[in-house]
């Protein structure tokens, strides 16, 4: 495909998408997912890329869904274009690798969204949280109203979009909706040191880690560890968890290949 808005860059078993429609702060349109989900068609099966991030062009990660396209919308075209991104935010979550949003400027609205899909977010001092969709009169569209009260609890979430309040990166930080706030000139630096951190862990333990945290927080708690444990037998039989233990006991480093 010949992307125009996703600049993506594989190397060293870690995927970058940048996000580049500047002039609109990034606004997430309908090409935009296309563009995405193509990306993610290509990536899903691969075996050698063990992290993605996310991150955008200029002073926005994201501003938001695209109000240009959507007030043009009736309400067939609003629910397509809602279900589409919802699906697509959808797939994020559930893909094997982990996803670190790398917030470098405005997440508003449905690039707040964006970024709550992604595993974990580091962000720039620069950067700004929302959930602005009450000024335009609306409800947010891609989960917000589900995934901003599971990450930072009912008093946050119902504050962020009752009020449509934009919030600092340090403000995000003591909600717990970024895990690390960084100086904005070294947000990718420290991203890509984390990122390659991850990649570089026993990598079959990683994504078995992500589906059971994913999964498991809407589960009933004793099926959810049920599950945990049954996940942990079976790592008995694999051969880096013999490897990570042997390594640790002959004190040397393991070797995940
Ligand atoms: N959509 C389209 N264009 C946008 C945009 C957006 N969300 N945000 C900014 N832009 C465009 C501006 O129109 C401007 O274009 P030109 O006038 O230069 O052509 C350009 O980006 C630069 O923006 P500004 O001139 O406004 O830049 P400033 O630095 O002065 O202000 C700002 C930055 C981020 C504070 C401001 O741009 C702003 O308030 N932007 C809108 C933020 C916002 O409200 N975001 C939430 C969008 S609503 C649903 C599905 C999804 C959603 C809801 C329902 N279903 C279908 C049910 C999601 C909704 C949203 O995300």
């Amino acid at each position: 495909m010949n992307y125009q808005i996703l600049k993506i860059q594989i190397a060293d078993r870690i995927a970058v998408v940048t996000i580049s429609r500047p002039a609109a702060l990034n606004a997430l349109n309908t090409d935009f997912f296309k563009e995405f989900n193509h990306f993610l068609d290509d990536l899903e099966p691969r075996q050698d890329v063990k992290a993605l991030v996310i991150t955008g062009e200029g002073k926005a990660f994201v501003a938001g869904a695209d109000i240009a396209e959507m007030v043009h919308m009736n309400s067939d075209e609003g629910y397509a274009f809602s279900t589409f991104g919802q699906r697509t935010f959808d797939r994020l979550e559930l893909i094997k690798i982990p996803v670190i949003a790398a917030v470098n400027g405005y997440a508003l609205g449905g690039g707040c969204e964006l970024a709550m899909a992604c595993d974990f977010r580091i962000a720039s001092k620069l950067a700004k949280f929302g959930q602005p969709e009450m000024n335009l009169g609306m409800i947010p569209g891609y989960a917000a109203t589900q995934r901003l009260s599971r990450i930072t609890g009912l008093g946050n979430a119902l504050y962020m979009i009752l009020t449509a309040d934009t919030i600092s990166a340090e403000d995000a930080l003591r909600i717990g909706l970024v895990q690390k706030v960084t100086e904005p000139e070294s947000l990718m630096e420290e991203v890509m040191k984390l990122a390659a951190k991850i990649a570089g862990n026993g990598s079959q333990a990683v994504p078995v880690s992500k589906k059971l945290i994913r999964e498991g927080i809407s589960m009933d708690f004793q099926k959810a560890s049920e599950t945990e444990a049954i996940e942990f037998g079976k790592q008995f039989d694999n051969e880096a968890t013999k490897e990570g233990m042997k390594a640790f006991l002959e004190k040397r480093k393991p070797n995940w290949n």
